[in-house]
């Protein structure tokens, strides 16, 4: 059992009066008890529980050290809940109102009798901001292997290639090579689909003088890495180039401005503004970056509204775009730490404009 991790939420637990927090959110149970399966976590000064069914009960037992694993019999789930809270003393438990649904929390409600439950949003993310040494050394190898498929990525891409092909072999890639999983669904935006952020891609093929986005990243034991780079098969219009080089100083602008105590949003108007003044910030719609870690997309977040200050050992993107439709987009984005020398690429893939 990581014991810091478990009393600081403990702490949070005591903080809303209650004596318990439950968990439903898989990577939150991840987090504080190692399991990675399906059931719900129950933690307490008194001690900790997970509660699955008999398809989890030997992996729970052997990924969640320290923590009773509790295996309900089918129809008796909420039973097991309450029997469990009883015998940690728990009168009132924290759950995850942000997690489980209106009809989930009614069952609970409803099962569990005078054992009171308090809403709580985005506590275990919040907890999970910052990462530890083993977390920064996972994420650090994760990106290693990124970077190793970027260099596949530019191999693989050429005229008649398509962008679901790309995808494909990526994905064969990262598993069978690196025994890593996709972190998030792969983006390839060709052509005049990169003004789409987030296209779907497609089996539309590259041409000489496309500019292609790629958005994609391995993950090891969960943790997550995220990169973007928009590359040219050919020679580029001149258009495009443009648009690339403005990306490109946005965002070596804003990360080279990450460190301990930055405001979020000091961050994100650094890329804005920059971007703005140029003459395309109404095709530059999205927040700046996001906290990466087991889930893609975590605590803080680089935007306008963000009122966050960055802190050491938080590990954010940094990804401004341009997209412009009809024409094309250019998206550049690092996973970065932040050190107390500033933030730092866990990357050491070049942002310059490839030329295939
Ligand atoms: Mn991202």
């Amino acid at each position: 059992m990581n014991f810091s991790r478990v009393n600081k939420l403990i702490t949070q637990a005591n903080i809303n009066n209650c004596s318990g927090f439950m968990l439903k959110d898989r990577n939150n149970i991840r987090y504080f008890s190692g399991y990675t399966g399906e059931g719900a976590a129950i933690l307490s000064e008194n001690g900790c529980a997970i509660i699955t069914d008999s398809r989890y009960t030997e992996q729970a037992q052997k990924q969640a050290e320290g923590f009773e694993i509790i295996t309900f019999e089918s129809g008796k789930y909420l039973d097991t809940v309450k029997l469990t809270c009883d015998k940690l003393n728990i009168d009132a438990m924290c759950y995850e109102a942000d997690v489980i649904t209106c009809d989930e929390f009614n069952t609970l409600k409803a099962g569990l009798g005078a054992i009171g439950l308090v809403p709580t949003k985005a506590v275990g993310i919040s907890i999970r901001k910052i990462k530890d040494a083993s977390e920064i050394k996972i994420m650090k190898k994760a990106a290693r292997v990124t970077d190793e498929l970027l260099e596949m990525a530019y191999l693989l891409s050429k005229p008649g290639v398509s962008e679901l092909d790309l995808v494909a072999e990526l994905s064969y890639l990262t598993l069978k090579k690196y025994k890593a999983e996709s972190a998030f669904d792969t983006i390839v935006a060709s052509g005049d689909n990169g003004s789409m952020p987030h296209a779907l891609p497609s089996e539309r093929v590259f041409k000489s003088g496309d500019m292609v986005t790629l958005d994609f990243g391995a993950a090891l034991e969960g943790y997550k890495s995220d990169m973007t780079r928009t590359f040219a098969i050919g020679e580029p219009s001149n258009k495009m180039k443009e648009i690339y080089q403005i990306v490109y100083d946005a965002q070596k602008a804003a990360q080279d401005a990450l460190k301990p105590g930055a405001a979020c949003k000091d961050i994100d108007a650094i890329a804005r503004n920059y971007i703005t003044e140029k003459g395309y910030g109404e095709y530059f719609g999205h927040g700046l970056g996001h906290g990466v870690g087991l889930d893609i997309h975590e605590l803080p977040r680089l935007a306008p509204t963000s009122t966050e200050i960055l802190q050491e050992n938080m590990v954010v993107t940094v990804e401004p775009g341009i997209y412009i439709p009809g024409v094309g987009g250019v998206r550049i984005e690092n996973t970065c730490v932040i050190t107390k020398d500033g933030g730092k690429a866990l990357f050491g893939a070049s942002t310059d404009m490839v030329k295939l």
